[in-house]
């Protein structure tokens, strides 16, 4: 994607801009859509995402334009990466190429929920939809009625089954109280760091890390 911050419809215009701290090898040939483009985590963050999720299989459930996945196969011996998309996931593919890590990681077109009950990792990492970039109009974002496709409860369920660390990537005015309440609805209780992922000084989102200590 070449060109001038005037090429782009205003929307997508501000990501531009900050395209060097989404990927920082963005003119080697980066290959974005729309919401590829609003979506993505920013490359340090997802560095430190990756760093925090160890070296074991790492299943990204909804791998977008690659951002995560990319830097897990950095650090990790295996990726495991879905997107219901086929050109996101094309696109999440060509990314990995780029920056060399393409073989460190299995990419999936396909719909998570059909077949995470067939995946096992060490982690799960779950960067969902949050209905777009009005996520931030909100005070207090709700988890339970603002998250596609399904609810965070939901999404918490389906994933505690599939490893015993499960990281979700989340808008920064999320309910706190409401991350809690998922940690406490495993039984026996599984454990909830909150962490604050700040880029140039800007609080970008929040990221959940559960974690199943009784095993
Ligand atoms: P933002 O709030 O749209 O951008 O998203 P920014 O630059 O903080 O906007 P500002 O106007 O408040 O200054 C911040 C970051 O959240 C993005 O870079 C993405 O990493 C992430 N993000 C945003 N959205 C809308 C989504 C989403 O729907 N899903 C996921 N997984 N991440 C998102
Ligand atoms: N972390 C990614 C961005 C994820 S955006 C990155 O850094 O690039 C959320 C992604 O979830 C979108 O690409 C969307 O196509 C995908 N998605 C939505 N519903 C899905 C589902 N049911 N199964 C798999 N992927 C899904």
């Amino acid at each position: 994607m070449e060109g001038d911050v005037g090429d782009f419809p205003a929307n997508v215009a501000k990501y531009w801009c900050q395209r060097y701290l989404l990927f920082s090898q963005f003119d080697d040939g980066i290959k974005m859509d729309e919401e590829g483009w609003f979506s993505v985590t920013p490359e340090s963050i997802a560095r430190h995402h990756a760093s925090r999720c160890g070296n074991g299989t790492v299943v990204d459930c909804f791998a977008g334009v690659g951002g995560n996945s990319i830097q897990f196969a950095f650090k990790s011996n295996h990726v495991i990466a879905i997107d219901i998309d086929s050109q996101r996931i094309d696109y999440a593919q060509h990314n990995a190429a780029i920056y060399g890590v393409s073989d460190k990681i299995d990419f999936i077109n396909a719909d998570f929920f059909q077949i995470a009950h067939c995946l096992k990792g060490d982690s799960v990492f779950l960067s969902p939809p949050w209905g777009g970039p009005d996520y931030a109009k909100v005070q207090k974002y709700d988890m339970e009625t603002m998250l596609k496709p399904h609810t965070g409860s939901f999404l918490f369920k389906i994933a505690s089954k599939m490893a015993p660390k499960v990281v979700m990537f989340l808008p920064r005015n999320v309910d706190l109280n409401q991350l809690a309440e998922l940690a406490l609805s495993a039984t026996p209780p599984w454990s909830l760091e909150v962490e604050r992922n700040f880029l140039n000084g800007k609080l970008k989102a929040i990221t959940a890390y559960f974690e199943n200590t009784a095993k």
